[in-house]
């Protein structure tokens, strides 16, 4: 299956299109098309030799030549003409935080950057001093982060390891004599952005166990090595990396704490248990008289209940406070996907979704959810295709029948009539109170007017939260991984304002957002404020990034009180109305 090829060539004519071309929507439909085909579960081929490609979203007549050119010959003439025309290598240099194709055209033009080297070269000798594209950064930080580029140079995205930990799935489950299997790192503590898979297996066959996984064609391009009891794999997809081992039974627990992470968690707990006159490895736990006196190593509770502590889920094993919180029974209980009761944001075509409000009610449903809130953009977002104030009229009516049907047919289903609407520069937004007193949920982000002045951002968020009519602020700091760091503001003045005014923080779930971050929500919690987890979706598909936006909540050891679309229905509906 060649799905992560087509995506990556895909967003690699993106990257270019933007250096070159004055028409972002076309960079924007490819990077679209790129993740649907991400995202599709089966080989991308099949639709191709049915010549179904256009049943894809995001799929028109001139990106099916496209993918029909890259499964025929493995390249596309169109890319490798761009590239000859600009020797620069875009797809390194966008890794770099901050740093995105406009930037990179910039970077090439005034000053024939063309690569990282060049770049660390340029800073070194003092060339980015004010560089109008990159605002006001210190050398030293600018060094820090191509240095965090470099390092990260095949790191994935949560919501793209998900569809590949699935098919790694299927060819565990063929392996023949395993008795279990099991993720570890950074996959199980369910980062945002994962290095490489650790796969453990438990079995009495472990040559062939791993002779069987590495000799699968179709799903690993590249055995980097192999042994008698691991092995280190490059996937046909995106040559991303496996290290698998093979763990005996008694050491199972010991081996999965010990590979799930991070390092930094498993430092603390081997200094505990030294304390404890113990000592613990990936074998288990022992006695540090007696190497031979297991004391635990079965399964992850035992060890931990052997070193004094309460279990460690793996979303908080980083090493900030879990430990001293389990030793005092004092952990969370942490917020999980079935508690979610409804979605708080996501976009139709009445403004810049692809699909209608009943085909978002319908997946929803399909979720078990009670409800959700449409929340079209509004104003005058051209890009974002915002409703003005006759479109909010229609869709209400859409939505009254709707939720009449639902009603009718005995289900307690509800849809919310919401917004999305834009904070502009002076802090106002960009519809006014008259009509947003009639939506019954506003969200309120900032799309444009990014700025290096933190008071400025602060200002223009603190606004919206004191104007009565918004609930929530949508994607807080404007981060997009891999892409941009976000606007910095004053991120307690934020908190204070949020509290005092009721207003919402969201952790948005879409899955290069992750907005709130897990350190960020979880100052928001510490602080008093409630949060809404929502997926942001622009198709019905992507309500599924739910489980990513609860990823997120966990990791910021958020309880099911903190979050209020755990809230059911009657609930939820009261507290729309108070606020
Ligand atoms: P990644 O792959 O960069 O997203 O992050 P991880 O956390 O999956 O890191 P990885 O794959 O290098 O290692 C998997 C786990 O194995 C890691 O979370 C902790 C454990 N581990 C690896 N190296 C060491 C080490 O030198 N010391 C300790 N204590 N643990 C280690
Ligand atoms: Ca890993
Ligand atoms: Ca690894
Ligand atoms: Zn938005």
């Amino acid at each position: 299956m060649k799905n992560s090829l087509v995506a990556k060539v895909l967003l690699e004519l993106a990257d270019y299109s933007d250096l070159e071309d004055e028409q972002p929507y076309r960079a924007r439909a490819y990077r679209r098309a790129a993740q649907t085909i991400e995202a599709t579960p089966g080989p991308i081929e099949e639709l191709w030799k049915q010549k179904r490609l256009q049943d894809l979203p995001g799929v028109g007549e001139n990106i099916e030549k496209k993918i029909d050119e890259i499964l025929r010959t493995g390249k596309l003439s169109t890319l490798e003409k761009i590239k000859s025309r600009i020797p620069v290598d875009v797809p390194s240099l966008t890794k770099i935080e901050g740093i995105g194709p406009k930037t990179v055209k910039l970077l090439y033009s005034e000053l024939k950057v063309k690569n990282i080297g060049d770049l660390e070269e340029a800073i070194k000798a003092g060339k980015l001093h004010d560089f109008r594209g990159l605002g006001v950064k210190s050398d030293e930080l600018l060094l820090e982060r191509v240095k965090a580029a470099k390092l990260q140079t095949n790191r994935i995205l949560l919501a793209q390891a998900i569809p590949l930990s699935e098919r790694i799935e299927k060819t565990l489950k063929e392996i023949p004599g395993i008795s279990r299997y099991a993720f570890a790192g950074s996959f199980r503590r369910m980062k945002e952005t994962i290095g490489d898979f650790d796969v453990l297996l438990e079995t009495d066959t472990a040559r062939e166990a791993i002779q069987f996984f590495t000799q699968n064609e179709d799903e690993i391009k590249e055995v980097l090595s192999a042994g008698d009891t691991k092995a280190s794999v490059k996937l046909q997809n995106n040559n991303f990396q496996v290290d698998m081992r093979v763990v005996p039974k008694k050491s199972w627990g010991a081996a999965l704490l010990y590979f799930t992470g991070s390092k930094a968690h498993n430092i603390e707990l081997r200094t505990i248990a030294i304390k404890k006159g113990l000592r613990l490895n990936e074998y288990g736990l022992f006695k540090a008289s007696d190497e031979s006196a297991l004391v635990a190593g079965k399964n992850e509770e035992e060890i931990y209940a052997a070193l004094g502590m309460d279990y460690i889920e793996p979303e908080l094993r980083e090493n900030k406070g879990e430990i001293e919180a389990a030793i005092l029974h004092r952990l969370p209980k942490l917020v999980n996907l079935e508690e979610i009761k409804g979605d708080l944001q996501m976009h139709t075509i009445y403004s810049d979704g692809q699909e209608s409000i009943k085909a978002m009610a319908g997946k929803a449903v399909e979720l078990g959810y009670e409800y959700i809130a449409v929340t079209d953009h509004v104003g005058s977002l051209k890009i974002a295709n915002a409703m003005d104030e006759p479109r909010i009229g229609e869709q209400r009516k859409e939505i009254n029948k709707l939720n009449d049907s639902f009603e009718k047919s005995g289900s307690e289903f509800h849809v919310f009539q919401g917004a999305e609407a834009n904070i502009k520069a002076d802090g106002s937004l960009d519809m006014p109170n008259s009509i947003l007193k009639r939506v019954e949920i506003v969200l309120a982000s900032i799309h444009s007017g990014f700025s290096d002045d933190s008071d400025k951002i602060t200002g223009r968020l603190v606004s919206a939260m004191e104007n009565e009519n918004v609930d929530i602020i949508a994607h807080p700091t404007g981060r997009l991984i891999f892409e941009r760091s976000g606007y910095s503001f004053d991120l307690r003045k934020v908190i204070e304002t949020a509290k005092r005014t009721g207003t919402i923080l969201e952790i948005d779930g879409h899955a290069n957002r992750l907005d709130l971050n897990d350190e960020n929500a979880r100052e928001a919690i510490k602080g008093g404020v409630k949060l809404a987890v929502d997926t942001d979706s622009h198709e019905a598909a992507e309500l599924n990034y739910m489980r990513l936006g609860v990823a997120e909540a966990r990791r910021a050891w958020a309880t099911k009180g903190d979050i209020i679309n755990t809230m059911p229905r009657s609930e939820i509906e009261k507290f729309l109305e108070n606020d």
